[in-house]
C-alpha cells in the first residue's frame, strides 16, 4: 500500500501547435483565375486536467515523463480545414496541485469531481489565405503559420481532501486512533515513524453520518529543517477543516510538546494555524509513576482547556474511552460555518528542497527522449510553385 501512494510527480507536458494556414490559387481546366482558396490549419490539442474522485494517488502518472496532445493539422486547398489536435486529458485525484518544475510557482488545482482545468493550451491555427483576400490583393500569397505550441515541466502534489487531519509526535497513537474509530488498517507499532505515507479513513458518526480522517506521519522538532520525515507530508492536512493534535498522557510537558507542533506547522504554512484545532490526550489508560514509584497526577484537561483556548479531550484508543467525546467535538468543529471552508493559498514550493525530498525526483530523465521544441515551420512559398496555381 504504502510503495504504492504516490503524491508526487514531475512530468513534462507539451499542448500541440496549431496547423498551419494553406497558401493556395485555385485553378481549374477553364478558370485559369480561380482566385485564393488556402484554408485554415486545425488547432492544436490542449494539455487538460481532470478531477477523478475514484483516484487516490497519482500512481498511474509515475512513470509518465512525457504527456503531449497532437498538433493541428495544416489547411489544404478548397478552403478545406486542417484536423484540430487531440487534446490530452490527464486524470488526477482531487485535490492535486500543480507547480512548475522549474521556478516551484504555483499553477493550478484540480478540487472536484470532474472539474476541468487547461494547463497547457493549444496552439491556434493559422488562416488560410482565403482570409486575406482584398480588392487591392485577390491573390495574397501568404497565409498565417500555425500558433506554437506551450510546454512545461509540472510537478503535481496531492493534497488529500480530509475533513480531519491528525497531528502529532511519532508513536503519539495517531494510527492507534484512526483504526479505532474508522475500517482503515494503518501499521501500528511502538517505533517512531511507522507511519510512512498518509492514511484516509472514512469515521462513521451517528445517524449514518461520517467524515474523512487523514493519519499523517509523526512530526518532531526540527521537521521543518527536515528532521525526522520532514514537513512535506503536512500538504495532505493543509485542506482538512480541523486538525486534531495528540500528545499523549505519558508525555513530559503537555503544553510544550502542543506547542512544538503548532510552531514546526507555523513554519510549514502560517495559514494552517487558522484552523479549527482539537487536543486529545491520548493514552489515558497508561498509570503515569514518577521515579520513586508513585502515581503521578493525570492532565488536568479542563485546566488545558482553558489555558489553550481549545478543546482538550481525554482519550485511550487502548481501553475505548473518550472516543464518542472526540467524535462529537470533531463533528461540533467540523459543522461550525467558518469551518467549512477550506480554501488555503499554495506557496510556491522550493524545487531544490523537494528534489532531495521526494525520492521520485530522482530517477534519471530517460535517455534518448526527443524534445518535440522544433522551431515554427517557416512559410516557404517556394514548396507550393507547380501545385496548381498561375497567375
Ligand atoms: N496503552 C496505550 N497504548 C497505545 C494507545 N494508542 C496507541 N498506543 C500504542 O502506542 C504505540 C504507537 O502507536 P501508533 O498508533 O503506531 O502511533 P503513531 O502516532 O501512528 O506513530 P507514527 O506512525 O510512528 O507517527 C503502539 O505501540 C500502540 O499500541 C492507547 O490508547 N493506550
Ligand atoms: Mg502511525
Amino acid at each position: 500500500m504504502s510503495a504504492n501512494f504516490i503524491d508526487y510527480v514531475k512530468i513534462y507536458c507539451r499542448s500541440g501547435k496549431g496547423g498551419a494556414g494553406c497558401m493556395h490559387l485555385h485553378r481549374a481546366k477553364y478558370l485559369p483565375k480561380g482566385g485564393p482558396d488556402g484554408g485554415d490549419g486545425g488547432k492544436g490539442g490542449s494539455v487538460i486536467l481532470k478531477g477523478n474522485r475514484n483516484l487516490w494517488t497519482l500512481l498511474h502518472l509515475k512513470y509518465q515523463k512525457h504527456i503531449m496532445a497532437t498538433d493541428g493539422g495544416k489547411g489544404g486547398q478548397s478552403r478545406s480545414f486542417g484536423k484540430d489536435g487531440e487534446d490530452k486529458i490527464i486524470e488526477v485525484p482531487c485535490g492535486t496541485v500543480v507547480y512548475d518544475g522549474e521556478t516551484g510557482e504555483f499553477i493550478c488545482e484540480v478540487k472536484e469531481h470532474n472539474e476541468q482545468v487547461v494547463l497547457l493550451k493549444g496552439g491556434r491555427g493559422g488562416l488560410g489565405n482565403w482570409h486575406f483576400r482584398t480588392s487591392t490583393n485577390q491573390a495574397p500569397r501568404y497565409a498565417q503559420p500555425g500558433e506554437p505550441a506551450q510546454e512545461r515541466t509540472v510537478i503535481m502534489q496531492l493534497k488529500v481532501l480530509a475533513d480531519v487531519g491528525l497531528v502529532g509526535f511519532p508513536n503519539a497513537g495517531k494510527s492507534t486512533l484512526l483504526s479505532v474509530v474508522s475500517a482503515a488498517k494503518p501499521e501500528i507499532a511502538d517505533y517512531p515513524f511507522t507511519t510512512l505515507t498518509p492514511q484516509l479513513g472514512i469515521v462513521s458518526y451517528r445517524d449514518g453520518r461520517s467524515f474523512c480522517m487523514a493519519d499523517i506521519p509523526g512530526i518532531i522538532e526540527g521537521a521543518s529543517e527536515g528532521k525526522g520525515l520532514g514537513l512535506r507530508f503536512l500538504r495532505h492536512i493543509e485542506r482538512n477543516a480541523v486538525l486534531l493534535f495528540m500528545v499523549p498522557a505519558t508525555s513530559e510537558d503537555i503544553i510544550k510538546e502542543y506547542k512544538i507542533l503548532l510552531s514546526e506547522l507555523e513554519k510549514y504554512n502560517p495559514e494552517l494555524l487558522t484552523k479549527a484545532r482539537i487536543l486529545a490526550i491520548s493514552k489515558i489508560d497508561v498509570p503515569l509513576i514518577d521515579e520513586e514509584g508513585n502515581e503521578k497526577p493525570k492532565a488536568n484537561c479542563q485546566q488545558l482547556t482553558a489555558e489553550l483556548g481549545i478543546p482538550v479531550i481525554p482519550i485511550s484508543s487502548l481501553a475505548g474511552q473518550g472516543i464518542d467525546e472526540l467524535k462529537d467535538a470533531l463533528w461540533t468543529e467540523l459543522n461550525k460555518e467558518q469551518n467549512q471552508v477550506i480554501e488555503i493559498s499554495h506557496a510556491p514550493i522550493d524545487v531544490t528542497v523537494i528534489e532531495r525530498d521526494e525520492p521520485e525526483a530522482r530517477e534519471e530523465e530517460e535517455e534518448g527522449t526527443i524534445y518535440l521544441n522544433e522551431v515554427e515551420e517557416e512559410w516557404d512559398l517556394d514548396k507550393y510553385k507547380g501545385i496548381g496555381w498561375d497567375e
